[in-house]
């Protein structure tokens, strides 16, 4: 982890960080490989927190400009002809570096020279120009790792391609990848005010992404910025609480070149910086940094736990046979948390299995709506004038409805997560205090130690995010682009029946019309049924993904209890058999353990705040 920039965010990562040490130290003196296996996760989290900006926003308006403005450096390729084709990641690295993604499952890398990038990320010349067989590789996007103070902290800039009308079908996708981000940059410049379709745009991404900022750009070329701006952050307000930053990537690599730094703060990117670090950057490391740090609480509370138990036994041996059998009923309660027949294993397959019933008729339903509406243009008009418009149409309605269905099935699952936390955190909470027995003379002197785990602070439905981000990624952001444009509608024949003379013409003409709306209707059918069928899928393999990894989580948990009821157990019973010499050097032993055991829960406490 470099933390090059002093910010509260980054403290409290290094803060973190040092307690996850701390705590993996713990969990090797007290021989517990599967609660450090937990913090060496953490550990990986807090290295690369990877805190995701999405930058989106019409074409040519100046997106690839900004990303490369903020991190100065030719990082995504600026060309008035030639557009960004595919999303480009710029994060920290020791060194500059460039890969390719390469679509597949998972996706390949290859490393490319920096210079070599720009050809390879911007479209592509329809004649086919670009030759090679590697050249036909699908590329889902691109890396560039910069050594920069401001990405160091774990910000990732994507640079994204221009939405192309922002109710199309890329504006959806775009719209599916800010959800997974931590913040969305929405790039207009100042040429005009924000459009109507912009201004819808930015609606829904407030609703899918925390932190939505919005970016005026080359401030410089239109002398009338400052009006735009007001009119601007008029109608920004209408739409909540978006901040408005006007800025000029020109004005920034000139005050980059001259080193001039009053040219720099006119730039405006200064401005956007701060938003970026203190805003964005700072909150998701804090974010992290809790996560992190309620870890290592809980692992602290669970190695507490054995000590605690032979303590309440070596205390008084009059203790200990119960001790002992409070701590074997235990056992019996964690195997039930185990079993398939607990509670939140039945909430979580009873949740998956509804989900995928709601989600997939929420799709079939979204589809035959869309259906119904097409056919109603197709029989009002002559598929003849109006297909082209109606393919338009098509994809860009189906998109925001597949864009409507994944946000229900965002919503359920994360709520459903949450509810598989509660009821782990209900059962578990109760064992939790169980096998850390209070301490009787503690308990006489009526200061029993409150250290009641929370696993409320712990994530609970944060896990459903995290699983549904992992399954997702590779579904549903660029590629279900991809997937969409791929599925070809077919031109609908305009027929003979223009060119013929004579008598039957009108008949003809009416039976070629009625012929093309039929082809019409069943190229709409065949692209919604395979869009569908697409959809339909990824959303199965998203939820089965999401519930093996609920599973996985808390029942690895489950075994981590496990275990600590076991040591628990094993060092009460041994406490009983001690001779009064013994069992004094070994109180005081615990003592000083759990002093520090205690200690560091404490500290990591103040962390999650
Ligand atoms: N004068 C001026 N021109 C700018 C500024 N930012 C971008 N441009 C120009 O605007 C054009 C488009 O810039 P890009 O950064 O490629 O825009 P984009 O949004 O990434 O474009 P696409 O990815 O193709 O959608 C280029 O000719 C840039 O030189 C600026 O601050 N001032
Ligand atoms: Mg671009």
């Amino acid at each position: 982890m470099t933390v090059a920039s002093g910010t509260a965010g980054n403290d409290a990562v290094a803060r973190a960080a040092a307690l996850v040490d701390l705590g993996l130290r713990a969990c090797e003196a007290f021989e517990r490989p599967d609660l450090a296996a937990r913090l060496e996760r953490v550990q990986s989290g807090l290295a690369d927190p990877a805190v995701h900006v999405v930058v989106v926003g019409e074409f040519k308006q100046g997106k690839s400009s900004l990303v490369n403005a903020l991190v100065g450096a030719n990082a995504c390729p600026v060309d008035d002809d030639v557009a960004t084709a595919v999303p480009t990641y710029v994060r920290h690295g020791e060194q500059p570096s460039a890969e390719l993604i390469v679509e597949g499952s998972p996706p390949l890398r290859q490393p490319v020279a920096l210079q070599e990038l720009r050809r390879r990320v911007i479209e592509r010349d329809p004649a086919g120009a670009a030759s090679g067989a590697d050249e036909e590789l699908a590329l889902a996007g691109a890396e560039v790792r910069l050594p920069r103070t401001l990405l160091s902290s774990g910000l990732v800039l994507v640079d994204t391609p221009g939405v192309g009308g922002l109710g199309s079908a890329h504006a959806a996708a775009s719209l599916a990848a800010a959800s997974m981000a931590s913040a969305l940059i929405f790039v207009t410049d100042a040429s005009q005010e924000l459009t109507r379709s912009e201004l819808d745009f930015l609606h829904k991404a407030r609703d899918m992404c925390g932190t939505v900022a919005c970016a005026l750009t080359k401030i410089d070329f239109y002398p009338h910025w400052r009006r735009i701006r007001d009119l601007d952050v008029e109608h920004l307000r209408e739409h909540g609480d978006v901040p408005c930053f006007p800025v000029s990537s020109r004005l920034r690599s000139a005050a980059a070149e001259a080193g001039d730094t009053e040219l720099n703060t006119e730039s405006g990117y200064p401005a956007l910086v701060s938003f970026l670090t203190e805003h964005v950057g700072a909150s998701a490391a804090h974010r992290v940094a809790a996560d992190a740090a309620a870890d290592v609480a809980a692992v602290c509370t669970q190695l507490e736990a054995r000590f605690e138990a032979e303590r309440a036994a070596l205390a008084d041996p009059a203790e200990a046979q119960r001790v002992v059998s409070e701590l074997t009923a235990v056992k019996e309660r964690i195997a039930t948390l185990k079993s398939t027949a607990a509670k939140w294993n039945q909430t979580l397959s009873d949740g998956v299995t509804d989900l995928n019933s709601d989600v997939e008729h929420d799709l079939r339903r979204r589809i035959r709506t869309v259906i119904a509406e097409a056919d109603d243009v197709i029989e009002e008009s002559d598929p003849a004038d109006t297909w082209t418009e109606m393919e338009a149409w098509l994809r860009c309605r189906v998109s925001h409805e597949l864009l409507a269905n994944y946000a229900l099935l965002r919503d359920r699952s994360t709520a459903l997560g949450e509810e598989v936390g509660e009821h782990f955190r209900e059962a578990s909470g109760d064992v939790l205090d169980r096998i850390a027995v209070p301490d009787p003379e503690l308990q006489l002197a009526g200061a029993r130690v409150e250290h009641k785990i929370e696993l409320a602070k712990m994530k609970v439905g944060k896990q459903a995010m995290v699983a549904l981000k992992s399954a997702y990624s590779g579904a549903i952001m660029f590629v279900m682009l991809g997937t969409l444009t791929g599925v070809t509608l077919g031109p609908i024949a305009l027929g003979i029946g223009l060119v013929m003379g004579g008598k039957g013409l009108r008949e003809e003409k009416k039976r070629q019309r009625a012929n093309r709306q039929k082809q019409a209707q069943n190229a709409v059918r065949r692209y919604c049924d395979e869009v569908s069928f697409v959809m339909g899928k990824d959303s199965k393999d998203t939820l089965r993904t999401i519930q093996r990894q609920l599973r996985d989580h808390y029942t690895g948990l489950a075994e981590e209890l496990d275990r600590s009821n076991a040591q628990a157990l094993q060092r009460a019973s041994d406490a009983a058999s001690h001779t009064r010499d013994e069992r004094d050097r070994r109180l005081a032993d615990i003592d000083a353990e759990l002093g520090r055991l205690r200690q560091l829960r404490e500290r990591a406490m103040e962390v999650v705040g």
